[in-house]
This record gives structure tokens, sequence and C-alpha cells, in this order.
């Protein structure tokens, strides 16, 4: 048996500047011990949320090959995690990873808009095929309006009740998914949460947190990645989920003290030594 760290293959793009996808990606799962092994999906210049014109390179030629090379060298991946995708094609090339790696666990981020409106590099073919890559994963990480967009359902703008959240959370699991998490949920009670569902024990989970009057880009990609390093230190569900928000929680509030550019995203470094520590400073309850 090979001794080593978990390695995951992170397919998502690479922005240069405002710290999301594969930027924030990287150090995170690095500070948890894990290793990254990073297949972009595109390159640009900076996230696509209201920073002008992006430059953007998509990189839909390259991840087959990519992959093929892999499977020459015999690399195994314990987790293959994918994430925004720069266009409908690179579905394919994703199916493909998930197939390769039948035994790694499979975390599909339907990343593909927030607040209610698709970004901008989406369109309709992106948004069917991506049911597909969801019903071959086994974490899924939507926020809300990307929950509502693979349900086909108009986004919510009111706050959510727990009835309607178990209720969205076991369908988004009856797509294929054993565990669904939705991120960043008003809930009716006026607590922001993270809900999640461990379909196999019928088990429902919250983690609330403190609302932060801003939003900042990233922040999905953050718990996601979080999320995945707590999976393969062998947290479960609500456990891994405790961790990711409480980092969330404290990284968005320290980066709202230094009145930065939301656009700028979260900073995250002078905390990321706290992904080291084993423990979970939030506690978790049953939704
Ligand atoms: O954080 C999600 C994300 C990833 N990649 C790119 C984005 C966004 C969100 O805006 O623009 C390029």
């Amino acid at each position: 048996m090979e001794n080593r760290p978990g390695r995951v293959l992170a397919i998502h793009d690479l922005s240069g500047f405002g710290r999301c996808s594969l930027t924030v990606i990287l150090p995170i799962l690095s500070a948890m011990g894990v290793q990254v092994c990073p297949l972009p999906t595109a390159v640009l210049s900076t996230h696509t949320g209201n920073l002008g014109d992006v430059e953007m390179r998509d990189l839909t030629d390259f991840i087959a090959p990519a992959l093929a090379h892999y499977e020459r060298l015999g690399i195994g991946f314990e987790c293959v995690y994918t994430g925004f995708l720069g266009g409908a094609g690179q579905i394919d090339s994703c199916l493909r990873a998930l197939a390769l790696y039948p035994k790694a666990l499979a975390v599909v981020d339907p990343v593909m808009g927030d607040h209610g409106k698709a970004y901008r590099t989406m369109n309709a073919d992106m948004i069917r095929r991506m049911g597909e890559l969801v019903a071959g994963a086994d974490v899924i990480t939507p926020n809300l309006t990307e929950a509502c967009m693979l349900l086909h359902e108009d986004y919510r703008f009111e706050p959510l009740t727990r009835t309607q959240a178990k209720s969205m959370l076991a369908r988004l699991c009856e797509l294929g998914p054993k565990y669904a998490v939705i991120t960043g949920a008003q809930m009716a009670d006026g607590k922001i949460a993270n809900l999640g569902f461990d379909r196999e024990r019928g088990s429902y989970w919250m983690v609330g947190c403190d609302y932060t009057p801003v939003s900042y880009p990233g922040t999905g990609d953050m718990f996601a990645s979080v999320l995945v390093g707590g999976f393969l230190r062998g947290d479960s569900l609500p456990i891994a989920m405790a961790r990711a928000t409480g980092f969330l929680e404290r990284t968005i509030k320290n980066t709202f003290s230094y009145s930065s550019d939301p656009r700028f995203g979260v900073m995250f470094e002078r905390d990321i030594g706290l992904l080291e520590s084993r423990e979970v400073s939030k506690s978790f309850s049953l939704l």
C-alpha cells in the first residue's frame, strides 16, 4: 500500500486575481495536509464578478490529454473535485475523470451562479449538462441559486423554512449524490446556514453562522475545499460542514474588519494555519 497524504484531482479554473477557484483550493487543501493536483479548465485574469473585461482562455483541449497522461502514469487519486467549467464540452472530461477513478470521492461543486442569477459564462446547455455530472457525484455543494437551477425551480428570494430546506436537500440527493450540502441559505429564523443531507443515514444537518452585510466571491470554493479536506481526514458530514462554516465565518468577519473591496475576495491568508488543527470550533445541529 502506498503510504502518502490524500491526493485530490482538482478540475477548476485558475483566476489570477480575486481569490476564487484554484487560488483558494490549493492553499486550503495543502494546509489540511492534502496534495492537490490542479487540472485547470480555463485561465482567467480575474473572476467574472464585476471586475471589467476579463481575459479568459478556455482549456477544453487540455483536460482530456492531461487525464490520459495521468492514466499512463498510473497516478491514483482519493478524490476528484470539480468546479467552475469553461464550457459544456468539459462535462465529458469531468465524467471521464470520475469514471477513471471510481473509488475516489467524487465531489462536484456545480458552479453556475449566485444571488439568483447565472454567471455570465454559463449557457443553457451547460446548466442542463451539469445535472449529468451531479448524477455521478458522491458529494455536491451548490449554493441556493445553483440548488434551484439543478432542481429546475425559480430562485427563492424569501427565507427558507426547515421543511423547504429538507425537501430541497432530499430532491438534490435523488439526482444521485450521497451527500448534498446547500451553502449560504437564509433561514426563516433569521440565521444564515449551511445545510446538509446524508442520504444513506437519512440525517439532515444545519450549521448556522453570523450574517455579515457583504458578499465576497470564492466563498463557495473555500467552503467546498475545507469540506473536501475534512472528508479526506475522516470527518463525518456535520463535522466537515462545521469546520468549513467556522473557517468561512472567521475569515469573512476578519476581511470585513479591513473594509477591503469585496470584489478582491476573502483575506484568508492570515488564518490559513487554523486549518492544520483537527479542532472544530463550530457546533452543528439536526435540521
Ligand atoms: O467562485 C466561483 C467562481 C469560479 N471561477 C470563476 C468565477 C467564479 C465566480 O464568480 O467567476 C471564474
